[in-house]
């Protein structure tokens, strides 16, 4: 990892410094920002630290394989230390409610590895090259003498597993690989048994709901986009969680003629999370960045406050002009 030696330096100092120390986690967590708080938490643990992670919803039920993710408590439940490492957080929007952690702390740092992080802490160490913030939670053990052990190592893993789509897709890197042929190699995880615990086990729910919004998907622009909908009263009536939406949008993506995929969901209050996939042309990030969200070239997405149909034809009206200005651009 390039990373920013000296910005490993500082967090390492960080680090040593802290007594007590409060980890953030981002709102509608993944594998990468719990497994990066979860090792990073082991680490505190081994130094002896006192350690906490704080996220704004709960634990995803297929990432509770994790040691110590029952550890992981909500804002209201939190204690708040004075010491503050937000984890996998590109801007300080995805704390939600555990936003005020970080105001009143005395100390901030933050590790990350995405490329739009403005460096929002007192002491940020991004590295955009890293596949996934447990990438560089490994490198930071690493750099501490500190041996990453089997709980360790299986949080790690499930960060990088889950930020590259187990390992296919373009952010597997060289040093992503190696750090899990090494943990295959000393026999710090069992990769068949977490795989079928993130990919091979599917709530009933879920099957159901993803089979709803896939077979009624829309699709514009001479089948370029593909739109999948899925509203609260339908949510409900298959008995699903906002959870049991994950990965909708990389089947809307992953349709033949689809070249850049859309899932709208509508939330509890009303608004609607969009979220975006392309294949590689046109840049999704780009898209969601005029509403206010986030991401990258290939997966982004915001939440749109307006009437499902605006939300609908904006989208549809953007990703066109997306595709075409990359066409153009060729
Ligand atoms: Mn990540």
């Amino acid at each position: 990892m390039n990373g920013n030696a000296h910005n490993f330096d500082q967090i390492i100092a960080f680090i040593r410094e802290g007594e007590s120390f409060t980890l953030l986690s981002h709102i509608s967590p993944d594998g990468d920002t719990l497994g990066s708080a979860l090792a990073l938490m082991h680490l505190l643990d081994k130094l002896g630290k006192k350690a906490e992670i704080i996220c704004s919803n709960p634990v995803p039920k297929i990432y509770s394989y994790m040691p110590g993710s029952s550890r992981v408590t909500m804002p209201e439940t939190a204690v708040g230390y004075a010491s503050v490492i937000s984890v996998d957080c590109a801007d300080v929007a995805r704390f939600g409610r555990a936003i005020r952690f970080f105001e009143q702390a005395e100390r901030t740092a933050s590790i990350d590895h995405h490329i739009t992080n403005p460096g929002f802490a007192g002491i940020n160490l991004v590295a955009p090259e890293a596949s996934a913030t447990a990438e560089i939670v490994c490198e930071l053990y690493k750099r501490m003498d500190m041996p990453v052990d089997e709980a360790a190592a299986a949080c790690i893993y499930t960060g990088i597993v889950t930020d590259t789509g187990n390992l296919s897709y373009s952010n597997t890197t060289p040093a992503a690989l190696r750090i899990i042929a090494d943990f295959v190699e000393k026999k710090l995880v069992d990769i068949t048994e977490i795989n079928r615990k993130i990919y091979r086990t599917v709530a009933y729910e879920k099957t159901r709901v993803q089979g709803f919004v896939m077979s009624n998907i829309r699709l514009e622009c001479g089948g370029d986009v593909g739109i999948g909908i899925l509203t609260q009263g339908q949510l409900h009536s298959y008995g699903a969680s906002n959870e049991d939406c994950e990965g909708i949008v990389d089947c809307v993506r992953d349709i033949d003629c689809v070249k850049i995929g859309v899932f709208i969901r509508e939330g509890a209050d009303g608004s609607f999370k969009v979220s975006l996939r392309s294949k590689g042309v046109g840049d999704v990030g780009r898209i969601a960045i005029v509403h206010g969200g986030g991401g990258h070239e290939k997966a982004a997405g915001y939440t749109a406050h307006e009437a499902l149909s605006t939300v609908v034809s904006d989208i549809v009206r953007e990703a066109e002009a997306e595709l075409k200005r990359c066409a153009e651009a060729e």
